[in-house]
């Protein structure tokens, strides 16, 4: 595999091919890492990738963040780094499911515990398996895990909301991956699949009536304007994955996938810190906007979401086992 020059190969062969007459243009220009994302620019994970990860491989590559989706549509980025249509994304373990059900382990509602669990499963020989089987099969590289933060409800209507039996038959808004909308479903709602660019203007015109995603998203896609209530049921201590087509990631020197990865790393716990202040501070944020913002019957959303999960022909797809490995960690 040859590896990408850096800046300092590129100006040392570009001086020599000027003396030896061979046109500049010749040179292999700087890898370009285009990500396509749903996340707006001014979300803590862009602005971890953009301020962080983006000067940090300058050297050798050139990062360029699609947000809004405006690249490719949500749900869509893994297929099109596989065909090599796209080099970054942001994916996750729900779209990950799509392709390998067991990713499905990873998107359980009350699995994760917080922040650093997620770290540890990521780094823990558990996963590696998993992370394998994306690089084989899919030909991309899980680079590192994002913090997205803690899920909860966020309603357009004012009916309190204390048991998953409350939700029954509201429009809960959820990604349109099968594993999402079992989430929605074992929260006792009737989940309705949208893409997160549409969820704004679905709660402003009541096609939907409520949507799930941590504080931080809630107040950066401006949700709480055209919602009443916030139901802190943290039923997804939810994450990303940082990804990185393989075949790209391979063709850098060992240097710079060094690099590559520690600048991976490095951004993606600046983003978990910045979020993890966000969430501190955002309860009140909402209030002050006039939102109800309180904590449901904890216990009794919990429960009934395990349960619906290891009832679910989800859990039938995890190894045996891992659960308790996972809540050991
Ligand atoms: C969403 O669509 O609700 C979701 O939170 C799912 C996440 O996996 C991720 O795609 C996220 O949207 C986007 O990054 C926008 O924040």
């Amino acid at each position: 595999m040859t590896a990408y020059p850096n800046r300092r190969d590129m100006i040392v062969a570009g001086t020599s091919a000027v003396l030896s007459g061979i046109p500049l243009g010749a040179l292999a220009a700087p890898v370009k890492l285009r990500l396509s994302s749903p996340a707006s620019a001014t979300d803590a994970r862009a602005v971890a990738l953009l301020e962080q990860f983006a000067p940090a491989i300058k050297e050798f590559a050139t990062f360029e963040g699609h947000w809004n989706a405006s690249l490719f549509k949500q749900g869509t980025e893994l297929e099109a780094i596989a065909r090599g249509n796209l080099e970054m994304s942001i994916t996750s373990a729900q779209e990950l499911a799509e392709f390998f059900p067991e990713f499905s382990i990873f998107s359980a509602g009350y699995l994760h515990r917080d922040a650093e669990h997620q770290k540890k499963v990521f780094a823990s020989s558990l996963f590696q398996p998993f992370k394998k089987k994306v690089e084989d099969k899919l030909g991309v590289k899980l680079l590192s895990v994002m913090y997205l933060g803690r899920r909860q409800l966020n309603l357009r209507t004012d009916k309190t909301i204390r048991t998953p039996a409350d939700l029954a038959g509201v429009k809960l808004r959820m990604p349109g991956s099968e594993a999402w909308l079992f989430l929605g479903k074992a929260l006792g709602a009737n989940p309705t699949p949208m893409a997160f660019t549409e969820v704004y203007t679905g709660l402003q015109s009541g096609a939907i009536d409520g949507q799930d995603n941590p504080l931080p998203t809630n107040k950066d896609a401006k949700f709480y304007e055209v919602t009443k209530q916030i139901v802190l049921t943290s039923h997804l201590v939810d994450l990303n994955y940082l990804a990185i087509s393989k075949k790209v990631f391979d063709k850098f020197s060992p240097d710079q996938q060094k690099l590559l990865q520690k600048a991976a790393d490095d951004a993606c716990e600046w983003g978990r810190q910045r979020q993890l202040k966000l969430e501190a501070e955002l309860e009140q944020f909402f209030k002050d906007k006039g939102l109800k913002v309180y904590a449901p019957d904890l216990n009794a959303f919990r429960s009934h979401v395990q349960a619906q999960y290891l009832n679910s022909k989800f859990s039938k797809a995890w190894p045996a086992g891992l659960v308790d490995q996972i809540n050991k960690l």
